[in-house]
C-alpha cells in the first residue's frame, strides 16, 4: 500500500511519519529535483506498507518546485491512500486543502494534529460529526509525543482495505452540474489516469498543471465544453472562476465548522 502524507507546511507530517515508522525511515531525493523524499517501508498485518512524506501544500495549485512534487504525485494514480495531516489550531485553512483532497476520491484518513495546543486554547470538536460529514475517519493526534499515531495507521489500512471513499462536498448547484458533465466526458477518454472530479475542477480553473500536460486530440471536446462552462459559471457573479470556487469552498467550511466546533475560531471572533 502506497500511503501519502499530505498537509499544509508545519502541520506535523514528518513527526507523524517518524512516530509511525520509528527508525525505519529512508531519506533520499525526488527524481530530478533536490527535494527531500522520506519513505518508510514495513509490514503491518501482512500488508506491505509504504509511507511517503511529501512537501507541504495549501492547495492543489503548486507555486514552487517543492509543491509541484506533491501535486504531481497526488494526481498520479499510484497512491492507494492519503493521510491528511491537519493543524487543528488552524482548522479553517487546513480544511480548505482537505476539501480539494476529497475531490481526488482516494481512501483518506484525517490526523487532527497539534491536538494538545487545540485543547489548551479551549477548543472542542465533534470528531464523530465531522467524520460523518466528510466520510473519513478522524484521529486526534499529538505527533511530537507519538500519541494517536498507531491509530492513524490502523484506520488508514482499514480504510484502504474497505476502499472507503470520502464524501464529495458539492459546490453550488450550477457549478456542480458542469463538473459532473465534464467528469463523464473525461471518463470516456482512453487511458485517462487522473481522478475525473479533481481533473475537471482543474480544467475549469484553467490551472497550470493542465497546461503543462499537453493534452492530445482526445481532450478537444472536453476542452471546448470547459470554455463554455466557465463562461456560464462566471456569468452568474462576474467573478473569476478561481475566486468563485474558493469562495464556495470557504462557505462550505464555515458551515461545517459551525456544526462541529464548541466555539468559533479566533479569526472569526470580534474583540470589542
Ligand atoms: P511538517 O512540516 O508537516 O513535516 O511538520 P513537522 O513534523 O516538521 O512539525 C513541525 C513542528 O511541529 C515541529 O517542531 C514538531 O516538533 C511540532 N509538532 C509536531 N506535531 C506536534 C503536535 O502534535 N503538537 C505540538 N505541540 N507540536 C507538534
Ligand atoms: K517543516
Ligand atoms: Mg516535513
Amino acid at each position: 500500500m502506497n500511503i501519502a502524507f499530505i498537509g499544509n507546511p508545519n502541520t506535523g507530517k514528518t513527526a507523524l511519519i517518524n512516530a509511525i515508522a520509528k527508525s525505519d525511515l529512508e531519506v533520499g531525493n525526488w527524481p530530478g529535483v533536490t527535494v527531500e523524499k522520506k519513505e518508510a517501508h514495513f509490514k503491518y498485518e501482512n500488508q506491505e506498507i509504504n509511507l511517503i512524506d511529501l512537501p507541504g501544500i495549501y492547495t492543489l495549485t503548486p507555486y514552487s518546485l517543492e509543491e509541484k512534487v506533491t501535486v504531481d504525485y497526488l494526481l498520479d494514480n499510484s497512491i492507494d491512500g492519503i493521510i491528511n495531516v491537519l493543524d487543528a489550531t488552524n482548522l479553517r485553512r487546513n480544511l480548505y486543502l482537505t476539501l480539494s483532497l476529497i475531490d481526488i476520491q482516494k481512501p483518506m484518513v484525517l490526523a487532527l494534529n497539534m491536538f494538545d495546543d487545540f485543547k489548551k486554547r479551549g477548543y472542542e470538536v465533534d470528531t464523530k460529526k465531522l467524520s460523518d460529514i466528510l466520510g473519513v475517519k478522524i484521529v486526534p493526534t499529538i505527533a511530537s509525543k507519538k500519541i494517536g499515531s498507531q491509530k492513524v495507521l490502523e484506520s488508514t489500512v482499514e480504510t484502504i482495505t474497505d476502499n472507503n471513499l470520502p464524501k464529495i462536498q458539492p459546490l453550488q448547484h450550477h457549478i456542480e452540474k458542469e463538473i459532473v458533465f465534464m467528469e463523464h466526458k473525461l471518463q470516456m477518454i482512453d487511458n485517462f489516469n487522473y481522478s475525473p472530479r479533481a481533473f475537471a475542477i482543474k480544467l475549469l480553473e484553467d490551472d497550470n498543471f493542465i497546461k503543462s500536460l499537453q493534452l492530445n486530440e482526445s481532450f478537444k471536446n472536453v476542452i471546448e465544453f470547459t470554455k463554455e462552462a466557465r463562461k456560464r459559471i462566471e456569468a452568474h457573479t462576474q467573478l473569476p472562476i478561481k475566486t468563485i470556487i474558493s469562495n464556495s469552498r470557504y462557505s462550505l467550511i464555515d458551515k461545517i465548522l459551525d456544526e462541529v466546533l464548541s466555539k468559533p475560531l479566533m479569526d472569526k471572533v470580534v474583540l470589542s
